[in-house]
């Protein structure tokens, strides 16, 4: 007993002088690149560089990022992917939302611990910036871990899609009249490791972690290594039950960590293969080439194989993990609502995206800045403003989220500030979750991530602790869908944020220098909190009986007045092909 408590002591000890400060100082400029080796743009990176550094780290670290913001013409933030923020959520990033943007010229600290280990990412937060390059691996090594010692090398891979134009000139052309069925820009191809052809080499009869993370913008992959089986161990931060996959399906923002042994073997090499989810595609461009190869490289002497045809994708259920601590399901929600997804278009004719009904639109005042202000009124959603689509928890309550996906299309949800349980997902095409319904039965041992998918026209339930309190956005990783407003703010223990948080004078400044009010409701009205007038709202809806399919019709005629009638044809016969059934 005695010896036990000296050692426990001396690793407590051991641990707290392991824990450091890791100091990054990022300078974020325009710089150019060519990762698919077909076309070099201008990107978004960190010190002159592309692509930008990973963050790598153990548990229990300090990360200090110093950004300057030196784009001349945008503004910036940054985002923890993943990370709890337990604390500090004025460090989460989202402009609008937990700060103000940082404009060109000015600088931030971001400055917290982590206490989670994992496979995390960074990326902006501002508008649909990360596309243009400003995303990377953040990666919490946890040399304590219960599958410590079970590998010999931890080594990350990432994915992406990648866009040859820049997301300001796609966007434009996405939220508009000339787009009026919401067709997302289909990327120009897919990344590994920013690049094509990515060799990694391994040696035979070895064990290696890797730690594969999805920095999309839009598509999915399925992503799978000829000859070799992968064993599950960790999704988004959280470790599993070791679970064997041939073949993974890993949405805009998950991760997924898996062992992986060599064979004995050396004669051969084997491919690596991501390829998007061509079904989020509304049309498939010709030409395009949805895989991305690299190569398990046993010995670099032999050729590198092309992937083998596969002719149906039948990927892992993430559904079926468990999760390594074995955490039953919360029972008993002190909260539960739920979201209803839907695409349609507004009076500009555009096409955007609801939660019930609401499509996101940013406050004056970022909503945090808001809840620290807003004294007892702090608990009252409406004065965050209508279109930010509040919801506010009380400490520690158990939060029940349904989500109905109304709409065709796959969405991949994140949370910030926590991991869910996904205690149900249907199949597609299910309908509106009934919980009256006896074939719903509920994962009693339910996997805890921090994005997941919704099947099209299905449905599912989160759940969560509100045990968090700060400001969190939910929402789509599509970035086209965050842009359309796919997003609702949740406002957690705002009571208890008065208490015990304070804003860091350098966030403070970064509206002072853009003269944007850091006090009042989301219309910045600071005398009555429940007075919203003038607060930031949506396009209005179409006129009464004007459809979707008037749109196109308006759209037809607009067009004809500039090109004529031949051209309409061709350019109706396109539209109407991009149009999902
Ligand atoms: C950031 O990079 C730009 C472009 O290289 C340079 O002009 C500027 O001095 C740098 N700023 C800092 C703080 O390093
Ligand atoms: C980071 O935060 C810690 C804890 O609040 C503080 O002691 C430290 O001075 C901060 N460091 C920087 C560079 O802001
Ligand atoms: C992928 O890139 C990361 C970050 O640069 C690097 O640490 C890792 O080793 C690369 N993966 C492979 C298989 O080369
Ligand atoms: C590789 O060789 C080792 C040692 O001989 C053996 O234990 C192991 O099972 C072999 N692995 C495979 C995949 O055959
Ligand atoms: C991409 O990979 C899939 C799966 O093997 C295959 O069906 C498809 O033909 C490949 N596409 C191209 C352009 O190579
Ligand atoms: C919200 O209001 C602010 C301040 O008036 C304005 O700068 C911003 O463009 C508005 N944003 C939207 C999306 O309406
Ligand atoms: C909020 O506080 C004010 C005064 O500080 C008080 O008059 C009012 O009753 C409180 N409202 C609630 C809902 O607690
Ligand atoms: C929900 O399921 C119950 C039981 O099967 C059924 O009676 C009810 O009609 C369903 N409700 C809806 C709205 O479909
Ligand atoms: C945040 O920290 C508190 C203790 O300080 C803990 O009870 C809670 O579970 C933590 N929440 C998350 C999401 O890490
Ligand atoms: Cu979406």
């Amino acid at each position: 007993m005695k010896s036990l408590a000296i050692s426990l002591s001396i690793l407590s000890l051991v641990s707290s002088v392991v824990a450091k400060t890791v100091t990054y100082n990022f300078n974020v400029t325009y710089t150019d690149a060519n990762p698919d080796g077909q076309f070099s743009r201008k990107v978004i990176g960190i010190n002159g560089q592309w692509p930008i550094p990973t963050i790598d780290i153990e548990k229990g670290d300090r990360v200090i990022v110093n950004l300057v913001n030196s784009l001349p013409d945008a503004e910036t933030s940054l985002h923890f992917h993943g990370l709890f923020q337990n604390g500090t959520t004025y460090m989460d990033g989202p402009a609008g939302v937990t700060q103000c943007p940082v404009g060109p010229g000015q600088t931030i600290t971001y400055n917290f611990t982590v206490n989670q280990p994992g496979t995390y990412w960074y990326h902006s937060h501002v508008k649909g910036q990360y596309p243009d390059g400003i995303r990377a691996p953040f990666i919490v090594r946890d040399p304590k871990g219960p599958y410590a010692g079970k590998y010999d090398e931890e080594v990350v891979i990432s994915l992406s899609d990648w866009y040859h134009d820049e997301n300001p000139a796609l966007f434009s052309k996405f939220l508009s009249v000339g787009n009026p069925t919401g067709a997302e820009p289909v990327p120009d191809s897919a990344l590994m490791n920013d690049t094509q052809g990515l060799p990694f080499n391994v040696l035979p009869g070895k064990t290696y972690m890797v730690r594969v993370v999805n920095m999309a913008a839009f598509a999915a992959q399925y992503f799978w290594i000829e000859g070799h089986s992968m064993r599950i161990i960790e999704v988004d931060g959280e470790y599993t039950e070791e679970a064997e996959a041939e073949m993974i399906y890993i949405t805009a923002a998950q991760r997924y960590s898996f062992l992986l042994t060599t064979k004995n073997d050396t004669s051969q090499n084997y491919a690596i293969v991501g390829s998007m989810d061509e079904d989020l595609f509304d049309a498939v461009p010709d030409g395009l080439n949805p895989n991305v190869t690299g190569h398990l490289i046993y010995d670099s002497s032999k050729p590198l194989p092309d992937p083998e045809f596969v002719d149906e994708f039948d990927p892992f259920d993430d559904y079926t993990l468990v999760p390594f601590d074995g955490e039953d399901i919360w029972e008993n929600p002190t909260y539960s609502f739920s979201l209803e997804v839907l695409m349609d278009n507004l009076g500009d004719g555009a096409n955007y995206a609801f939660f019930n009904g609401i499509t996101y639109t940013p406050p004056k005042v970022p909503t945090l800045y808001s809840a620290l202000n807003a004294g007892n009124l702090s608990l009252t959603p409406e004065i965050y403003g209508r279109d930010t689509n509040p919801h506010v928890f009380k400490h520690n309550d158990v939060v029940e989220l349904v989500v109905n996906n109304n709409d065709p299309g796959k969405h991949p949800f994140h949370l910030h500030g926590h991991t869910f349980q996904l205690v149900y997902r249907s199949d597609d095409d299910a309908g509106l979750y009934n919980v009256s319904d006896p074939s719903v039965t509920f994962s009693q041992k339910p996997m805890r991530r921090d994005t997941v998918l919704i099947n099209p026209g299905g449905n599912m339930v989160l759940r969560f602790r509100a045990d968090n309190p700060g400001v969190w956005l939910f929402h789509c990783h599509i970035e086209w869908h965050i842009q359309s407003g796919l997003v609702a703010t949740f406002i957690e223990a705002p009571d208890v944020i008065q208490k015990t948080m304070k804003i860091p004078a350098d966030h403070l400044e970064v509206c002072a220098g853009q003269n944007l009010p850091v006090t009042g409701n989301a219309a910045a009205n600071t005398e009555d909190y429940l007075d919203l007038t003038g607060q930031n709202l949506s396009v209005p809806p179409l006129p009464a009986g004007f459809t979707a399919r008037g749109i196109v019709a308006l759209v037809f005629s607009v067009v004809a007045a500039f090109l004529g009638v031949a051209a309409i044809a061709l350019y109706g016969s396109q539209e109407l092909k991009q149009k999902k059934p």
